[in-house]
Order: C-alpha cells, then structure tokens, then sequence
C-alpha cells in the first residue's frame, strides 16, 4: 500500500484541472492522480494520461469518447460519462477535484460525497443549485469539502479555530472585473473579446464572462451560505479591483481576518490537497511593496443586475438558484455565440426566474427538471 494520496480529477483538461496537475507535479511524494475527466477535449486529455499514469479516464462527450476508445493511444481503462460515478466509488481514489463546469457536475459530487471522499470543490454550481443535498450529505458521510473557489479557500482559512456563532460578517471580494468603469448605457455594446478579457485571473470562459456580469459573485454569495452555514444578510460583497485580500471574515468583537495572496488558483488548490498540512509553495508568492495601495468600494447593484439576481435567488431559496442557474449558463452560451448582447444576460435570467416553478425543499430529480424545463425556456427565447 502506498502512503499517497490519490486523486481524481473531474475536469482536467480545463483552468483549473491544469493548475491542478500543476500543483501535483511537484509532489510526486505525496499525490498520485488515479483518474482523469475531459468533456471533450481527447487531445490534452490524452497528453496527461501520459505524464500522470492514472487507472482510468473518462471522456464525456459521447463522440469523443468512442474516437478516444477506439484510437487506442492510453494503455489505461478508458472510460464513458458513466465513469465519473465509478470513479466516485472507487477505493482508487481518496480526493476527487470537482472543476467540472456548471450543473454537469453535480451528480458526480453527491456521489463522492456519499462514498466518504474529500471533494476538493471548484465547481460552485453544485452547491448552488443542490446545497441543502450535499451539505447534509456531506454531514452524515463525514465527507470533508474543502473549497478551491478563491474566495471560499480564503473564509475557510479565517475560520480555523473559530465558532461559527462568533462570525458577524463574511466579507467576500470581487475584482469588478472589465467593465467596473464602464457606464450602464454603454453594456449594450460589449464585444465578447472585451467580456473575456479579466483585469486579474486567467480563467475558463464561463467563469470569465460571469466574473464580467458579476454573476460569478452572486454564485460565490450562496456557495458561501451553504458552506459556512451563514444567512445572505451577513454576506457582504466588497470590490476589491487588486485581487490580493481574497476574502474577510468579520467577528462579533470586531475583530476581522483576512487571507491575503497573489492572485493564483495553485494556491487554494494546493491548499485544499494539503489541508489541514500546509506544503511548500513552489510558485510565486506575494511581494507586498508592489501592492502599496489596496482599495474596497461597494458593488452598483443597478449596473451589475446579475448580483441582485443571485441576492434575491438565495433570499426565495428552493428553486430559484437552480432556475437562476440554468439560465445564467443558457444566457452566457448564448452572449459568446453572438446570440444575446451583454446587457440581456440578466433580462433574460429575470424572465426565467419570473418563469420558475417553485419548490420549497427540491429533491434531486425536481433540481433535474427545474433545470432542464429553464434550459428549454431560455434556448427559446430570442
Ligand atoms: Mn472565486
């Protein structure tokens, strides 16, 4: 029996799923990745099952997977989208890395939280549109989630050692993103170039497109109600255009913590393979005397509707983050196929949640069908 810790990766082939092979390449000692995951992306895929050797990977796209099958480059079990819930269960795997993106990933993640792994969390989606199921999950399988969202990684860290009951306030940080400056009455004519160009992070399209609308921050708003277990009313958000403090946490004695670090996803992913050790970090590290200046102003809810959107998601609960959900992914598909402009991103979503059929405590097969019954209604629209 070997001492390392073994690893599944849902979504290796994008942002994260790189850096995340990244971090394990310099811990050869310590991690060992047991499978890998693509949608589509065979080519990359292939590239790293030859460097990092694992059990088996699994290819999402139906098309490309029999391509892969069949071309017999991996010595490895080549495995369908059922694979993923195979890997979930296996005794080859102790940590899965959930950077899969949108709602695709939430079923794998039920599934590993169940089989007792410790889900190293990217895909926020999950605990948006299922966090009631997978926090209680989580409870009664003793799984431990450790977020990679930067944010998240940053709270979590301020809450070592501290009781939930003493926490007053969690302040979470938003770059802003392209448009911080740009007035309201010029969204209209927001190319998608512009859209995907972010100030701080380099990051996956949809992530990047919302961190734009500050959906991304909405998102983050209910990820960090269901992680830590804290009401909308005590999550505040703050633009914070550097990206260096990753987020806050305030106590009832005043009292604030803060993580602090370069902008780099390698750090919460590092972070969340080692808790509750720490390893050496071989990147980067923060250099304060080139952030002299670090500033903090509220977010314009009147400009960036899409954070409104989320606020009120999460204050209706049920269903709505999941409509809220499924219409941002529709509404951003849609605005980088040159089929909505940015400032219809959150008419749309408004329309879908206007359209959603409410239930209060949705079980997983009614979180499937509110959805899909979203999706349908959004691809209609034009
Ligand atoms: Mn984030």
């Amino acid at each position: 029996m070997s001492n390392l810790t073994k690893i599944a990766i849902f979504g290796s082939t994008g942002s994260i799923g790189k850096s995340s092979l990244e971090v394990i390449a310099h811990y050869p000692d310590k991690f060992e990745v047991t499978y890998l995951s693509t949608n589509q992306n065979i080519e990359l895929l292939t590239e790293q099952a030859k460097k990092f050797k694992p059990k088996g990977v699994i290819v999402c796209d139906d098309k490309s997977f029999q391509t892969l099958k069949n071309s017999n480059l991996l010595s490895c079990k080549v495995l369908p989208i059922e694979g993923l819930i195979e890997a979930a269960q296996s005794d080859e795997v102790d940590v899965v890395i959930a950077a899969m993106v949108g709602f695709a990933g939430l079923e794998s993640s039920l599934e590993a939280v169940k089989n007792k792994k410790r889900i190293a969390l990217a895909n926020k989606e999950t605990l948006v549109v299922a966090g009631h199921l997978i926090t209680k999950l989580a409870k009664e399988n003793n799984a431990i989630i450790v977020p990679i969202d930067s944010e998240h990684s940053a709270i979590y860290q301020c809450l070592l050692g501290e009781k939930r009951e003493n926490i007053s306030k969690i302040i979470l940080t938003a770059s802003g993103g392209p448009f911080l400056n740009r007035p309201l009455s010029e969204f209209k004519n927001i190319t998608i170039a512009e859209a995907l160009k972010h100030p701080n992070w380099k990051m996956g399209n949809k992530i990047t497109i919302d961190s734009a609308t500050l959906m991304n921050k909405g998102l983050e708003v209910i990820e960090a109600h269901w992680l830590f277990g804290v009401n909308k009313e005590s999550i505040d958000v703050l633009i914070h255009p550097q990206s260096i403090v990753h987020s806050m946490v305030e106590f009832k004695d005043g009292s604030v913590k803060a993580q602090l670090g370069i902008p780099d996803m390698k750090l919460p992913i590092q972070y969340a393979l080692s808790y509750p050790d720490r390893l050496d970090y071989n990147f980067a590290k923060m250099d304060f005397e080139k952030y002299n200046t670090l500033t903090f102003f509220k977010p314009d809810l009147n400009k960036f509707k899409c954070l409104d959107l989320a606020y009120k998601s999460l204050n209706y609960g049920g269903t709505y983050p999941v409509a809220l959900n499924a219409a941002n992914e529709v509404a951003v598909k849609m605005f980088l196929n040159n089929n909505l402009s940015f400032n219809d991103i959150p008419e749309l979503i408004e329309k879908a949640l206007e359209k959603n059929n409410f239930s209060a405590e949705p079980n997983l097969e009614e979180i499937i069908e509110c959805d899909r019954v979203t999706r349908e209604f959004c691809s209609n629209f034009v």
